[in-house]
């Protein structure tokens, strides 16, 4: 999947000078994250001078489809996009193949065996994010644990490996077990819906892992309303580290949060580049990020981009 190797003739677009165009299929405008990473690939675009078509599919993979096959008509030079799901891209990653124009795939990966299909899968290992979660649990629990999972949405990838890397590290502690999981599909709504529901169904809940801050948020509004204390007598760790939800861990609704980078557009631009002149790119470029305690919270609040 590296370099022109696919017979795609370098182009000569970007050096010669000419605006690089860019399609860019975004997933929505479901969270915090989502508005961060927008707003990322918008000012890094205009930075790199690449002109930027975007399209917000609402969540719907019909819709990403459906903008990734107008670029196609559009002839942009690049395609990049953050697949809803992971499954059900090949056809019309081949019809971009066929028109030799280079995909990239930013924040979230499909599940396609053929890596010819697009170039490099810049974003996080969400695994690894869900291992930090489970991690934290592992080493601040005492006793029996009953968990609430919110899960993100169906059949992403974050939502998938999150749970993934989350069972794999309590699987150290037998005591601390998973009694309920569902999808909010990474929206505060969501998140709101499911707690009010597995509240009433699981009085015994101790620990809720939302997959994103927005679910986690939500999840906090219906604790509060069933009359109990958010972060005290039920712990949240999430994923993300929006402002939103570093406000709460920093006032101590949210316990633990794992950082999920969404500052992806000027390595996207950087990477476009190259693949546009037809240069080799790394076939995987995983992002930076960390975590973070209340305590480390309320120490950087303040210097928080998004
Ligand atoms: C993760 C990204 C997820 C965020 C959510 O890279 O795909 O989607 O964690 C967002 O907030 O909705």
């Amino acid at each position: 999947a590296c370099g022109a190797g696919d017979g795609s003739a370098g182009g000569s677009k970007g050096a010669a000078g000419d605006k690089i165009v860019m399609g860019f299929a975004q997933v929505g405008a479901e969270s915090g994250w989502r508005t961060a990473n927008t707003k990322s690939v918008r000012e890094s675009a205009e930075t790199a001078g690449i002109e930027l078509k975007f399209s917000d599919a609402q969540q719907k993979q019909e819709n990403q489809i459906k903008a990734i096959r107008s670029y196609i008509q559009q002839k942009v030079d690049v395609i990049a996009f953050s697949p809803v799901v992971e499954t059900g891209w090949d056809a019309v990653l081949l019809e971009a193949k066929r028109a030799k124009i280079p995909v990239i795939l930013t924040d979230r990966a499909i599940d396609s065996t053929d890596t010819s299909l697009y170039k490099t899968f810049l974003g996080s290992d969400f695994v690894e994010e869900g291992r930090k979660a489970g991690k934290w649990l592992t080493e601040t629990a005492n006793g029996p644990v009953n968990v609430a999972e919110l899960q993100g949405t169906t059949g992403a990838a974050p939502a998938i490996d999150r749970q993934k890397g989350f069972k794999e590290a309590i699987a150290q502690k037998p005591d601390i077990k998973i009694v309920a999981t569902q999808s909010g599909d990474f929206t505060r709504a969501g998140g709101k819906q499911v707690m009010e529901a597995l509240l009433r169904s699981h009085p015994n809940i101790n620990v809720v892992y939302a997959h994103n801050d927005d679910m986690g948020l939500g999840a906090i509004e219906a604790i509060k309303a069933a009359g109990k204390k958010p972060g005290t007598d039920i712990k949240i760790i999430t994923v993300d580290a929006v402002k939103a939800g570093m406000q709460a861990l920093a006032d101590g609704e949210i316990n633990y949060i794992v950082e999920c980078n969404p500052l992806l557009g000027d390595q996207l631009m950087d990477l476009a580049k190259k693949v546009v002149k037809g240069e080799s790119v790394p076939e995987r470029v995983v992002t930076e990020e960390t975590t973070f305690t209340t305590e480390q919270a309320k120490k950087v609040l303040k210097d928080r981009k998004y």
